[in-house]
């Protein structure tokens, strides 16, 4: 049976999860960040890093290659559009995903994680700036949508790669009002008929109850995995000297280089 080293509330592997449920295979779960699973998610990805998909004796790796790999492994129904003009669409939108919306949203968000109590506070200017570019994005995405249907027309992993980070935008005060997302909220609700989008909120719901509740956690409290991306848009932005700061207090773990 297909093994994923999952989270809850990855949303990378919420992605995989989605795309998994939408294909229609059968795999267990393990919740690979809880401290007691940590060791074991080290053996198969040295970057300490979920979702990792094991299927017997192959190992992949990383949310995107994941995804091609069950499209691989059955390649009905496509996780890509049929025409060649929407795979370089649905590409896209899942590197904007992985890439920019993911690192802007970790970068604003963990003063409001239920893992981590920081009583300081974000240096002056992260939010707005994390909400100014992230509307911007959400501007562009409000166009991009197929109209009437899903961002490249058809269900494709572009779509369950976007839809976590934008059902988290509203934790962070950016509002997708109608007057300004009209496609962005037919999107949304549309996702939401999709069974396994539903799978995958009721999930991410009840996780939240399970792992949170009572005032326990089973995830690392303190420290926190910096990847590239995440770094670059503080950098970009101007945070350099809070991410120097953030790095000395050594709460701040960047992944070594592996094979
Ligand atoms: N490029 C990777 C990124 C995966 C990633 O950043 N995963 C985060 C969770 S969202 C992680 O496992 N971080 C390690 C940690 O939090 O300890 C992918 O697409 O799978």
């Amino acid at each position: 049976m297909l093994v994923l080293y999952d989270n809850p509330f990855s949303p990378f592997a919420r992605k995989v999860r989605m795309a998994l449920d939408f294909k229609g295979f059968t795999y267990r779960s393990v919740d690979a960040l809880s401290i007691e699973q940590l060791p074991g998610l080290r053996d198969v990805n040295a970057r300490g890093e979920v979702p990792v998909l094991v299927d017997d004796d192959i190992v992949a790796i990383d949310s995107a290659d994941i995804a091609a790999y069950l499209d691989d492994l059955r390649p009905e129904p496509s996780l890509l559009p049929a025409s060649l003009q929407m795979r370089a669409k649905a590409r896209h939108w899942h590197r904007v995903a992985d890439r920019t919306l993911d690192a802007i949203i970790h970068d604003v968000s963990l003063w409001t994680w239920p893992t981590h109590h920081r009583t300081d506070q974000p240096p002056s200017g992260l939010l707005e700036a994390g909400r100014q570019d992230l509307e911007a994005v959400m501007r562009v995405l409000e166009r991009a949508i197929e109209p009437q249907g899903f961002i490249c027309g058809t269900v494709s992993i572009a779509d369950f790669a976007v839809f976590p980070h934008v059902t988290s935008l509203r934790f962070i005060g950016v509002d997708l009002d109608k007057t300004r997302y009209p496609r962005l909220r037919e999107w949304l609700a549309r996702m939401r008929d999709l069974e396994c989008v539903r799978k995958d909120l009721e999930s991410t719901r009840l996780a939240a109850i399970e792992k949170f509740g009572a005032g326990k956690s089973p995830y690392e409290s303190d420290k926190v995995v910096w990847r590239g991306d995440r770094i670059e848009w503080l950098l970009a932005r101007g945070f350099d000297a809070w991410w120097n700061a953030e790095r000395a207090t050594g709460r701040a773990v960047i992944p070594q280089p592996s094979a």
